[in-house]
């Protein structure tokens, strides 16, 4: 196992996909105005179900519902609030099954991955931020709920991305309208669900569905006090312009070019499992991930082989088999991305390798990707690819993995490798990235804030931070 997997039950053949799914407002589903979309299984190409679109004034009909729904919830006791967030942790737990399935079929990630890592995750985030809502008043940032909360995500961590927005904003007394992305809508839905079972209030947390267009009017509604975004830097930059002026809070968590530092002192098979784990865990689909590796020049050669030998040993295929280590590309778009991105690596002069690998006929593919031979001018080095490609870089010296590290616009984590701790403590001091990894990456927990610097975004999501964003001094 490349990842850390936390013991989990089986998971195949447990969820039955719906012919077609509504929106969520005011706790009951809905049609929406707007022509339904199709979602897609990405490891397939099969129609997976049809999916409302909610108009401008589907989501003003479900902002009303959250205002509405605002007044009781905000006024609830902490501790009460807390009940119903534990209850929906709970419930989490027990349809683990479900979400597991369901997010891997839309998604196409590792039913590994979703089973033992977003799952378990999710509920851990619900479990935590319902021990908070009794406990606002220590938290320090005061504890006035701000209102009406628009959330929009994107697809690769649907279930946790919705619970890193909705666990917080409901916490601190505020309702949320929350926007999936177009191509992984499904569990958002069936986390509805979960609301209703648990007879969470009704408007208190309501989904709507749609593309772009659907997003901005969650973002522009007048009633929504607070934005919450995570996606690309370009619509982050396009919700900061909608949102100037207007008074509302914003928080932005966008796109990441993180480096994974190997120091010549590091455990080399340790490294090489978080090398593997920073950049293709998830196919690569990660803000945080780690594509850009800086290692040491000395032990280039040793590092390169082993690393290598690993990929040749990873599997790729169908994500609901429990051996599966990467699944599919969640869209076309973004394959084509992928592969025009890994063209111009190769117009630029990089080396390209990967390991000898079957791709599925049907289905949105990539094979694990390495690039060699790669000068920080290079476009590999410098973009967003969020696919499983990794860029090789070397150093020589701390000071000059650092000054390399952050010759990025970005700067949402890093990872340093080495056995000197002094060595970590003085290179985290330098990196500019809101998270820094030692000896480990990709790492996530409920109690720890997560967010960028730099056009990686502003705000933090997680932890005691978390609550930050959704409370008024
Ligand atoms: O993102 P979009 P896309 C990066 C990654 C990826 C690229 C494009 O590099 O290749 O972005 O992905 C909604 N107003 N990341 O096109 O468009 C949209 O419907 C309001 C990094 O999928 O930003 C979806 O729900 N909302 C990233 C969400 O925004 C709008 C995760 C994200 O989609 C909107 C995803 C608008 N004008 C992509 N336009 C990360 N930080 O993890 C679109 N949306």
């Amino acid at each position: 196992a490349i990842f850390e997997y936390a013991p989990a039950p089986e998971s195949r053949d447990v969820v039955e996909v719906k012919g077609s799914y509504g929106l969520f407002i005011d706790g009951e589903f809905a049609d929406g105005g707007g022509t339904p979309f199709k979602t897609v299984n990405p490891a397939t190409e099969e129609v997976l179900a049809e999916v409302a679109t909610a108009t401008a004034d589907d989501v003003d009909r479900a902002v009303r519902a959250a205002r509405k729904a605002f007044d009781g919830w905000s006024a609830l006791p902490g501790a009460e609030r807390a009940k119903y967030l534990f209850r929906i942790a709970r419930i989490i737990q027990e349809r683990a099954r479900e979400l597991a399935v369901l997010e891997s079929l839309d998604n196409g990630k590792p039913i590994r991955e979703s089973r033992d890592v977003d799952v378990p995750l999710v509920a851990a985030h619900f479990f935590y931020y319902a021990g908070w809502a009794d406990k606002l008043a220590y938290a320090g940032f005061g504890s006035k709920a701000l209102g009406v909360a628009g959330q929009v995500i994107p697809w690769n961590f649907p279930l946790l991305m919705l619970a890193w927005k909705i666990a917080p904003a409901l916490a601190c007394g505020n309702t949320v309208v929350l926007k999936p992305a177009e191509t992984t809508p499904l569990t958002a839905l069936l986390f509805a669900d979960i609301c209703r079972q648990a007879e969470l209030p009704s408007g208190v947390v309501n989904i709507v569905t749609g593309a772009g267009e659907t997003g901005a009017a969650v973002v522009s509604h007048p009633d929504v006090a607070k934005v919450a975004f995570t996606g690309s830097t370009e619509v982050g930059r396009s919700i900061a312009r909608a949102v100037a002026g207007t008074g509302k809070k914003l928080t932005l968590e966008l796109g990441g070019k993180a480096a994974n530092i190997v120091f010549d002192d590091a455990a080399i098979d340790q490294a090489v499992e978080g090398i593997v784990n920073g950049i293709f865990f998830n196919q690569g689909h990660v803000c945080c991930a780690g594509s850009r590796l800086l290692v040491q020049e000395s032990i280039q050669d040793e590092l390169l082989d082993s690393l290598k030998r690993r990929l040749g040993t990873l599997r790729l295929g169908d994500p609901l088999d429990k051996n599966t280590d990467i699944g599919a590309i969640n869209s076309a778009e973004q394959l084509a991305k992928i592969r025009s991105l890994s063209e111009i690596g190769e117009s630029e002069g990089a080396e390209r390798w990967s390991p000898a690998c079957e791709l599925p006929e049907r289905g949105f593919w990539f094979p694990p990707t390495v690039f060699t031979g790669v000068a920080q001018s290079h476009t590999i080095a410098r973009d967003e690819i969020f696919g499983p490609v990794l860029s090789v870089l070397t150093f020589r010296t701390p000071a000059e993995a650092v000054e390399k590290a952050n010759n990025t616009p970005y700067g949402l984590s890093a990872g340093i490798w080495t056995e000197k701790g002094s060595r970590i403590l003085w290179m985290a001091d330098r990196l500019r990235a809101g998270v820094v990894w030692a000896n480990t990456f990709n790492k996530f927990d409920p109690a720890s804030p997560f967010g960028g610097y730099k056009e990686s975004g502003y705000g933090r999501e997680g932890g005691l931070h978390g609550l930050e964003a959704y409370l008024d001094v």
